[in-house]
């Protein structure tokens, strides 16, 4: 890793628009990304590492603009065979999209790691930034819910987050380990930051891996949260009805509670500037910034100020 690198704990599309920021005003050798796998899905016997993908599509500038998930201009011919053949097809996979399971899964079933995969990947699309797993073994989130518990894509792709949810578990996290390089980088970087993401779904699950949050606890000072909650709705997804379906107020003081005791910093939204002082009642120093990423712009802007709250040049 790089002196002075920034770690980005990350789920999907919301943080890979941030880090879009990111890596435009540091050097993207600096940043490290480890990324969520408790959304990982079976399909057609292939390995699908949606988070992880978004996060490398997007740095490459291939990721579909109108979805954020998937391959810009892809085409669905393989679906379409699918679907004549009856398979389900609620999860789109797109051709060029179906290349990168098919390679990962040939890999992992020889015995390679989620990370040596992740890598390769990110390196044939010429990254500059680190990608890794947040564990080589696998952890499912489970979605509780009135009618069952649901795998994580059914609850999200093929239910569209209709369900109310009564409860998340990630699956095989208590006996997963960290993946190789990820408590190393924690603990040497500069700074740390817990992208605007699901912080149940997305960040939720990468803290649950053992080591993981104790390692970020050692950290706290250099670590900085921005806020999924603007003006009581979430950014993207299902964050607010989450919270209230736990009977939790839809704000960002909220979300800062779940991450008190490993950041040190916590950033709002300015439509939510009434909060800062309660934030500072959980030992945090709130800052107050559009978190609104609308265009490039806005996320740079963004991602400037965090780098800069975390003492990078930016
Ligand atoms: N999200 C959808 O809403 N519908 C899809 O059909 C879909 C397909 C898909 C395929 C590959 C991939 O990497 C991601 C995909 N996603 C799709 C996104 C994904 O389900 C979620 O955004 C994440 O799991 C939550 O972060």
């Amino acid at each position: 890793m790089r002196r002075n690198a920034i770690v980005a704990l990350a789920g999907g599309i919301g943080a890979a628009r941030f880090l879009q920021g990111l890596v435009h005003v540091l050097d993207p050798r600096q940043v490290c990304v480890i990324g969520n796998t408790g959304d990982d899905a079976e399909m057609h016997g292939l390995h699908i590492s949606p988070d992880l993908d978004t996060v490398t599509y997007t740095l490459a500038g291939l990721a579909n603009p109108r979805t954020g998930w998937g391959i810009r201009r892809d085409s669905f011919r393989c679906l379409e065979s699918l679907k004549a053949l009856g398979a389900e097809t609620w999860f789109q996979l797109g051709d060029r999209d179906l290349a990168t399971h098919i390679y990962r899964t040939e890999r992992l079933r020889k015995g390679d790691s989620l990370s040596e995969v992740t890598g390769k990947i990110a390196s044939v699309l010429n990254l500059r930034s680190a990608i890794i797993p947040m564990s080589d073994d696998p952890v499912r989130t489970r979605i509780r819910t009135p009618s069952g518990e649901l795998e994580f894509q059914t609850y999200f792709v093929k239910r569209r987050t209709r369900d109310r949810v009564t409860g998340i578990r990630f699956q095989g996290a208590e006996e997963a380990r960290p993946a190789p390089r990820a408590l190393e980088v924690i603990a040497k970087a500069k700074g740390i930051i817990l992208c605007p993401s699901n912080p149940f779904i997305s960040i939720g699950p990468i803290l649950a891996v053992p080591g993981i949050r104790e390692a970020l606890r050692q950290r706290r000072d250099s670590v900085a949260a921005i806020s999924p909650i603007v003006g009581g709705r979430a950014l993207k997804g299902p964050a607010a009805r989450m919270m209230q379906s736990q009977g939790m107020p839809v704000t960002p003081l909220a979300v800062a509670a779940l991450y008190a005791d490993i950041a040190g910093v916590f950033v709002i939204d300015k439509e939510d500037r009434k909060h800062a002082r309660e934030i500072e009642s959980l030992n945090m120093r709130p800052v107050i910034s559009n978190t609104i990423m609308r265009g490039l712009p806005q996320k740079k802007a963004l991602a400037r100020l965090v780098a800069r709250e975390l003492g990078m040049r930016a």
